[in-house]
């Protein structure tokens, strides 16, 4: 499955890009949306959760694709199967919370064009073809106002269900559906789709498209698009998934499991990085669906590592969760999740409202700032001596984050060495700080 989607995505990303020349030209962020996304830059960890009908399967998001599934199968099978009486919205929110976590970003449909809302442009949702008939987004924008955390949807612009997604890009070609259609009366669909989010919902954080990868040779409409977000909420931060360069209405551009600048993945290679706030993507295992065959989860220790090498990369961690079809979310992950949050209680300063740097990503770690303090994480070092390039402000200081224990240094001509006490590091990240004077 990976090894096709990376094909899949850097074939279409290579295959060149209209979609850019729709874009909203022209841009001018508002105060709000400016405001916005310092808050976001501040916020650093979000949890990112793919929940849909295809819970039911267990076998990840794009079984309808992968397993061939036509239309009239999949709403034969899944919705009607899909009653998550265990949905305890207010226990998601706390868990995230716990975790350290400022937001959060759920899908409101992914690419099998199921609606977890109540749309009133589409019969095909949650409210009216489940035995459950509730708006689960919903109950979650009011769990997350009541805790203060932001809620931003996740929106698939890719659709394997409707009829107007012609021509067909590369994928969904298994649906049964005719080989006709009109691409504008469906994105004046999923327009309309983000009219009700955009205004039923309260405050949005933001709107995180994905899936224009799946015909970039396409005319979108961006511009119609984002305008419609940023003139219904100012504030809401649109993001697309497209593994380009951002284009002009777009307020933050993620990195889907590489950190930013990187291609471990094989479709983050026609990546350009942008002047916008940064948010990495990435699975606890290695699926975004729920997938009951996938035990391949990260430890809490990578999971950490992740998160800190994300904020030295100036980014944000969006962690991923797939809940079960009853509505509850699997022990491995809450567990980890409440671990990452207990390092967080104690080593969040380091991390929250810093911002990557001064020292660029090193492969023993990484340093965040803010004001006159530094952060070296160091991640991966076990000699007693660490050479840093030398700051540009004097080091007045150094010492261990936590404890405040000193840490010796030695400044010659252009290099700083720190002096690790081996019994002093800690096992996923000795924290030093350096304070900076004049
Ligand atoms: O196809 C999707 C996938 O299902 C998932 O939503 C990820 C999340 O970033 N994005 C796409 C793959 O690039």
């Amino acid at each position: 499955m990976r090894r096709t989607l990376v094909l899949l995505v850097t074939a279409l990303v290579i295959a060149g890009a209209s979609g850019a020349a729709s874009a909203q030209e022209g841009y001018t962020p508002s105060a709000e949306n400016l405001k916005a996304r310092q808050w976001f830059q501040q916020a650093r960890f979000g949890l990112f959760i793919h929940w849909g009908v295809y819970a039911v399967r267990g076998e990840g998001e794009w079984v309808m694709n992968e397993k061939r599934v036509t239309i009239p199968e999949y709403e034969r099978d899944l919705p009607p199967a899909f009653n998550p009486v265990k949905y305890d919205p207010a226990a998601w929110v706390a868990m995230a919370k716990a975790a350290g976590m400022k937001y959060i970003t759920i899908t409101s449909k992914h690419h099998d064009g199921f609606a977890m809302f109540d749309s009133k442009v589409s019969d095909y949702d949650i409210v009216d073809r489940t035995p459950y008939g509730k708006d689960v987004l919903k109950a979650l924008a009011e769990a997350c106002r009541k805790e203060g955390i932001k809620l931003f949807f996740y929106h698939s612009q890719l659709d394997w269900h409707h009829p107007d997604y012609f021509p067909r890009g590369r994928t969904g070609l298994f649906a049964g559906r005719e080989e006709k259609g009109d691409f504008n009366r469906y994105l004046d669909y999923m327009d309309a789709q983000l009219r009700e989010l955009l205004t039923n919902y309260g405050e949005v954080g933001g709107i995180w498209f994905d899936g224009m990868w799946d015909k970039p040779q396409a005319e979108w409409r961006l511009a119609k698009t984002y305008k419609l977000i940023h003139d219904l909420q100012p504030a809401a931060l649109v993001g697309s998934n497209h593994h380009r360069k951002p284009f002009p209405g777009e307020d933050f551009q993620m990195f889907e499991k590489d950190l930013p600048g990187h291609n471990t993945t094989g479709f983050n290679d026609t990546v350009e990085i942008g002047q916008l706030p940064f948010e990495m993507c990435d699975t606890i295992n290695n699926s975004w669906g729920f997938n009951k065959n996938d035990g391949s989860y990260k430890s809490t220790k990578q999971i950490v590592q992740l998160l800190v090498k994300a904020a030295g990369y100036d980014a944000n961690l969006l962690l991923n969760v797939g809940p079960r079809p009853d509505g509850t979310i699997q022990p491995e992950f809450v567990k980890r999740l409440a671990e990452v949050g207990d390092w967080l209680k104690a080593n969040g300063a380091t991390i929250r409202g810093t911002r990557g740097g001064p020292l660029p990503p090193r492969p023993w770690g990484v340093t965040t700032q803010s004001g006159d303090k530094v952060y070296v994480h160091v991640l991966d070092w076990s000699d007693p001596v660490l050479s840093l390039p030398k700051p540009a402000k004097k080091v007045v200081s150094a010492s261990l984050f936590g404890g405040g224990k000193a840490v010796g240094f030695t400044l010659d001509k252009d290099a700083l060495l720190l002096r690790l006490d081996p019994k002093a590091m800690d096992a996923i990240d000795t924290i030093v700080v350096l304070e900076l004077g004049k």
